[in-house]
């Protein structure tokens, strides 16, 4: 039974992350993120830079217009997915390993994301646990009585969004079957997304992966009761850490799909948490103003799909 994303456990499925790899396809100066608005882990970077003050150039993926797929990125991210991040011609894949080095990059220039060595197993072990939760399953699968938020859509569809897309890279491993390295980075894709499927739509499973969320956060209001939280400090740290990035998006998205209520009570030390995190100028500047389904969102795609349909293939 799957109950953690693909990227935390089946580093043979997808490529290794990249770390500071020349790239002739992207910009070859200046700090850019390519990413999509309403992504979990485009929130957790976002918030990041904008905790380090960095000024960053925003290149939008439309996740929503399948643009992770096209050629065009696949030579940027070969994982198609969001976010990478790209300093002077280098890109640098995969969320925790962006944080990581946005820290250590920038962090002491700044005083942010600084911990001692003691301190610093404890921000990993809360990061790797925050990234391990099944939160694609739980946004995108039916939960029972839980009606899910525009754009996710409805409970009946569950799974057809991933199916989706199994068709769309079923069609592109045709469409390039002479381009070794695409057809092989769709194969793998396709890989992925049938697994993802697999684990949101089999008997069962949904419900197994909200048990084993609820778990997890136990294992939150437990720490946050006995650690530095109770003192006036953060998750697993004094100072606010890459700890809280993580967690701020993971409980944003959870109560904004409505699992609020199944998984930690209102009034409870975890509420107390999320409104620590949320009130943060780095989280509403990172996370809350790219929330603006239509603006973000909706528009950019309906300008995308017109730009398209008149035979532009507008390049990322
Ligand atoms: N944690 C991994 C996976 C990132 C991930 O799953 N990103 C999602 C958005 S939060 C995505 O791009 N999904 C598009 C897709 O898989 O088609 C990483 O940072 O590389």
């Amino acid at each position: 039974m799957r109950l953690k994303p693909v990227y935390s456990t089946d580093l043979n499925l997808v490529d290794a992350p990249l770390t500071e790899v020349p790239n002739q396809w992207v910009p070859q100066q200046g700090i850019h993120l390519y990413h999509f608005p309403l992504s979990l882990d485009s929130q957790k970077v976002r918030q990041g830079l904008e905790e380090l003050g960095i000024q960053w150039q925003s290149h939008p993926i439309l996740l929503s217009a399948h643009q992770q797929f096209s050629p065009s990125y696949l030579r940027v991210n070969s994982r198609c997915v969001v976010p990478t991040l790209v300093i002077d011609g280098k890109v640098t894949t995969d969320t925790i390993n962006i944080l990581d080095l946005l820290a250590a990059r920038f962090g002491a220039a700044n005083q942010r994301f600084e911990t001692s060595a003691v301190e610093r197993a404890l921000v990993n072990y809360w990061v790797d646990k925050a990234a391990g939760l099944f939160i694609e399953a739980l946004t995108y699968g039916h939960v029972e009585g839980v009606k899910k938020p525009f754009p996710i859509g409805n409970a009946s569809d569950s799974g057809r969004s991933h199916q989706d897309k199994v068709d769309l890279l079923t069609g592109l491993i045709e469409t390039y079957k002479n381009d070794p390295t695409l057809k092989a980075a769709y194969e793998k894709k396709r890989a992925v997304i049938e697994a993802t499927k697999e684990a949101m739509v089999a008997p069962g499973q949904m419900s197994a992966i909200v048990d084993a969320t609820k778990v997890e956060l136990e294992d939150l209001a437990h720490q946050l009761a006995s650690g530095q939280f109770a003192d006036g400090g953060w998750l697993a740290s004094d100072a606010f850490s890459l700890a809280d990035v993580q967690w701020g998006a993971v409980l944003y998205r959870l109560q904004w799909v409505g699992l609020q209520p199944l998984l930690w009570e209102k009034g409870s030390i975890i509420s107390a948490y999320a409104e620590k995190l949320f009130a943060k100028a780095s989280f509403q500047t990172g996370v809350v103003q790219w929330s603006r389904v239509g603006r973000k969102v909706v528009l950019p795609t309906i300008r995308y799909k017109l730009l398209e349909a008149f035979g532009f293939r507008p390049d990322i």
